[in-house]
């Protein structure tokens, strides 16, 4: 067979470095080398050196432009392709044996099948482009709650991001030793050059996307897309999808949850994790400030996206982040929403679609109250205010490591996590669910979060207010059958001995003229302070037809305006046409789940008819 100069230099460099101990690794690399046929192969070391190279040669590239030294030092925008601008979830898929085991919740195409489609998309599809191989820890290294995987790309922009969503390089290959467990994750952009052809600022594939996971084999492929939870595998496809299937064959739990840590003035330090669909303001959540009348009260952040949680030996749940740095939304964020979050975003940050500003700075919807005069918007073009469209596309990022996060709590990166008190489930809606409630007990809690909802927003499709179902905000993260997750949770319930106590709340509840009953961002830490005192068994609390709630003296309302007893009762109102409705939708969710719904459930729903009777 003739052979191509592109295999014989594979040939020459497929040799690990010498300080790789893993023949497994080795092994499993050779063999993607074999079917990807990449030009080179480079083991990432995670050092400070490589990432400098590395974000030189993307500069060099067209893919990474350098913003001002003095506005933003060290840090980056990445222009996108203008069809790669976001996660896709019709293209996501969940390759278990059995099409029972993923669930209604995954799309699913049988293994065999899948794998003949995948091996003909990678086949050559890295060709004259080099391939990464990142070996990375999602969460601190060594900890017995981490993980390790390993993500072989073609993508020099996935490397960077790796480098600060994760702990990333030699590090975590130590961690790995000779033998150790990682979860093998390949990804391609899927377009492979032609000897002498051009490369584009922001390569992938237009007409074939697949992010893939083998539940059984813990394996995940990526195939045409460079953006975010696409194509940063440690994220959405193993921290959430990969390891929700881990947590449940080992008896943990891999959550879509923030973890906040809350100071009281006078008493101990409690921990919170908490799950909200998309739009619902999690970043901000994570990094709070309480309002002034609240100054005693002080919050941390471990985490804004994900929580990885294992039972402790006291019997309660430790929970740890399992990434490094944030990959958020910028659009909104701004020194009134979230000032702890835009005084991360300084230095060091790769911004992607956001809009640039003449003199290097970055700007997108939402920062300033008044845009600047003249940008150049996240496709590359002249934008000025009156152009009509949007300059940073609404789905903007940036990505920024913890450590810069100025409320960071001190044990951000405590291998042994930090304990849970109180689970937070909350939603989108304009009506029906009020502001908060404490489930009666565990299997309420559980009930309560697997039935949440989200109601869309314009900004997402187009539609507003139209109610979705999210269960555990895990809608497009679980990875296997929801039926079956539900049963997990009633299940370490029943095993921890110390399980947190669980709560639900809303921060949109509008009132008949469509105004916000309740203002949100750092006023919601007055329900923080609640949830913690009642953790602390200090607050009290009112027995509602939901479970219990706080009564209008009950929630610290101090130094507030315009909150009366009045408005307070709409925000907390159970109205029960609604709930006689919002049953009936719940039972249009347990129909998809048939015989896996657990069968506690139908106790707790006739419950909740009963008490709305
Ligand atoms: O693109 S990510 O998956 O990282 C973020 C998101 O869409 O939730
Ligand atoms: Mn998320």
């Amino acid at each position: 067979m003739k052979q191509t100069a592109a295999a014989a230099r594979i040939s020459e460099t497929q040799g690990a470095p010498d300080y790789v101990q893993h023949e497994k690794l080795k092994a499993w690399v050779r063999e993607i080398a074999q079917l990807t046929k990449p030009d080179d192969i480079y083991w990432c070391d995670g050092s400070q050196a490589e990432y400098d190279r590395l974000c030189n040669e993307m500069v060099r590239a067209g893919t990474l432009i350098r913003l001002s030294a003095e506005k933003r030092p060290n840090s980056f925008l990445a222009r996108s392709d203008p069809d790669d601008v976001a996660r896709m979830e019709d293209r996501t898929f969940v390759c278990s044996k059995s099409k029972d085991e993923a669930g209604p919740n995954n799309n699913w195409i049988e293994p065999a099948e899948m794998k003949s489609t995948l091996n003909k998309l990678f086949d050559g599809c890295m060709r004259g482009r080099t391939m990464y191989v990142i070996p990375f820890s999602m969460g601190p290294l060594g900890s017995h709650i981490s993980h390790v995987g390993v993500e072989l790309t073609d993508s020099p922009y996935v490397v960077a991001s790796m480098r600060i969503m994760t702990r990333m390089g030699r590090d975590a290959l130590n961690v790995l030793g000779t033998d150790s467990f990682f979860v093998p994750c390949v990804h391609s952009v899927g377009m492979p050059l032609a000897a002498g052809q051009k490369d584009v600022p922001w390569p992938s594939n237009k007409k074939e996307k697949w992010i893939v996971h083998f539940p059984e084999e813990k394996s995940i492929w990526s195939f045409g897309s460079g953006y975010g939870g696409n194509a940063l595998l440690g994220k959405k496809c193993f921290a959430l999808r990969i390891a929700s299937i881990m947590a449940r064959e080992q008896g943990w739990l891999a959550e879509h949850m923030l973890i906040l840590g809350i100071q009281p003035p006078d008493g101990e330090k409690q921990y919170i994790a908490a799950a909200f669909p998309s739009a619902c303001g999690k970043t901000n959540l994570a990094m709070l400030i309480p309002p002034k009348a609240l100054n005693g009260w002080k919050v941390t952040t471990i985490g804004e996206d994900i929580a990885w949680i294992k039972p402790g030996k006291d019997g309660r749940l430790y929970a740890i982040n399992p990434e490094a740095g944030a990959f958020g939304v910028a659009p909104g964020t701004s020194q009134d929403t979230n000032p702890n979050c835009l005084a991360a975003l300084g230095s060091n940050v790769i911004y992607t679609n956001v809009a640039l500003t003449p003199d290097g700075d970055v700007w997108w919807e939402g920062m300033t109250k008044t845009p600047p005069p003249k940008l150049t918007d996240w496709q590359g073009k002249e934008w000025t205010p009156d152009s009509g469209r949007k300059a940073a596309h609404p789905n903007a990022r940036f990505t920024v490591h913890s450590s810069q996060i100025p409320c960071a709590d001190p044990d951000w990166e405590n291998p042994n996590g930090v304990p849970i008190s109180a689970f937070l489930f909350g939603g989108r809606r304009s009506t029906t669910v009020p502001l908060v409630t404490e489930a009666k007990d565990w299997t309420s809690g559980v009930y309560l979060a697997a039935t949440m909802a989200s109601e869309t927003t314009a900004a997402m499709t187009g539609a507003q207010g139209v109610v979705r179902r999210d269960p555990f905000a895990m809608l497009p993260f679980c990875g296997y059958h929801f039926g079956d997750y539900f049963k997990h949770w009633l299940e370490i319930g029943a095993k921890v001995p110390k399980p947190p106590k669980i709560f639900g709340v809303n921060w949109f509840r509008l009132d008949e003229n469509g105004k916000f009953l309740w203002p949100g961002f750092g006023e919601n830490m007055r329900v923080l302070k609640w949830i913690v005192e009642r953790c602390l068994g200090r607050a009290n609390a009112v027995e509602t037809p939901l479970g219990r709630a706080p009564d209008f003296g009950d929630l610290d309302l101090g130094g507030m305006t315009g909150m009366t007893q009045e408005k307070f009762t709409k925000l907390m109102s159970l109205d029960k046409d609604l709930w006689r409705k919002e049953l009936q939708d719940h039972d249009a969710l347990f129909n998809d789940l048939k015989d896996k719904l657990p069968g506690a459930f139908k106790a707790q729903r006739d419950a909740l008819a009963n008490n709305f009777g």
